[in-house]
């Protein structure tokens, strides 16, 4: 319990970040406190499994990967507590694999669309776009980036060292800055906490309007998003929620408390409508995001019937 507990509050203190990595490690977790977890019958591990699962979907409301990696590994079906536990450890660590050979395949992908010479914009930490400039780069083509700051939690400082020790030669500017350095990229690639069913893709706050510059300005935008990053509850007509955090980290309490007509507002991820995206890469394949339903459907296997009868449902 305890153990479970600290991975939740880990995550949602985003010690541990970034979609792709707080679905493997919910993952992760259910698979360690399966093992760890000692039950009478088969009803009592299932009713404790639940609530491990909904306490870590519950740590951040807007990264689909989490709910979708959390359903992943409670497909299970068993008669037993043992055989429960072999499967979960199965389910996990498949997801595990798979996600991490998704973002691999990705930069793949995505780096046939990035020429030698090109300057590319980024925004906030995603391994998944990493992911297509650290191909692009050991293809041995000559690449720049300019990556922002990422305002409040300053993803963009690991992003930074994480080009550097790669070698990519990197600019790092303030958020308010993409307008004026959009001349100097060639494309643009971000990654995605989630994206719905109309193509429209959720990421951390400002990357709609990197988006925006970058269609001004007719350059291309990129998402890197693997396909558990698809939200199928869009497709029954949901919204993604987005997450507001703690105005602490924009302003202290304390400076906070010395302006009694100021209060901080501090969404974590924006809407980037798909006008504004020209590829979302993959790991099945760089589509347009007027494909979103196709993923949603083909490859995470969800309609609106598949989830109204399944009770489990996030
Ligand atoms: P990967 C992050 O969210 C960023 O918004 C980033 O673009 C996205 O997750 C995807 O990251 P946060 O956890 O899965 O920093 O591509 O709020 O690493």
């Amino acid at each position: 319990m305890k153990q479970l507990e600290g991975t939740a509050g880990k995550i949602r203190s985003m010690e541990i970040r970034g979609a792709g990595r707080i679905a493997r490690a919910a993952a992760a977790e259910l698979r360690d406190y399966s093992k760890r977890l000692a039950a009478k019958d088969i009803n009592e591990f299932n009713e404790k499994m639940k609530f491990a699962a909904e306490l870590l979907v519950g740590t951040r409301p807007t990264a689909v990967s989490l709910p979708n990696a959390v359903r992943a590994v409670m497909r299970y079906k068993c008669e037993t507590v043992d055989e429960a536990k072999n499967e979960i450890k199965r389910l996990a660590d498949e997801f595990i694999t798979n996600s991490e050979n998704a973002v691999k395949k990705i930069g793949e992908i995505g780096a046939k669309r990035v020429r030698d010479g090109d300057t590319i914009m980024t925004h906030c930490n995603s391994s998944a776009a990493i992911s297509i400039m650290a191909a692009a780069h050991a293809q041995g083509k000559d690449i720049t980036v300019i990556a922002t700051e990422s305002r409040p939690r300053m993803q963009g400082l690991l992003t930074i060292k994480q080009l550097d020790a790669l070698g990519i030669k990197t600019t790092l500017i303030v958020d308010s800055a993409v307008r004026y350095f959009m001349k100097e990229a060639d494309l643009v690639v971000m990654g995605a906490d989630a994206v719905t069913v109309n193509g429209s893709v959720i990421n951390k706050i400002g990357t709609s309007q990197l988006a925006m510059a970058a269609h001004d300005a007719r350059k291309n935008v990129i998402i890197a998003a693997e396909t558990y990053k698809f939200s199928p509850r869009t497709l029954l007509g949901e919204l993604v929620e987005i997450e507001e955090r703690d105005s602490g980290e924009v302003l202290s309490r304390e400076k906070l408390a010395e302006l009694p007509n100021v209060s901080v507002k501090n969404p974590a991820f924006d809407v980037t409508p798909r006008e504004y995206i020209d590829l979302i890469c993959t790991e099945v394949g760089a589509i347009p995001p007027e494909m979103a339903y196709v993923i949603i459907r083909e490859f995470l296997g969800w309609g609106v019937e598949e989830m109204n009868s399944n009770p489990g449902f996030h």
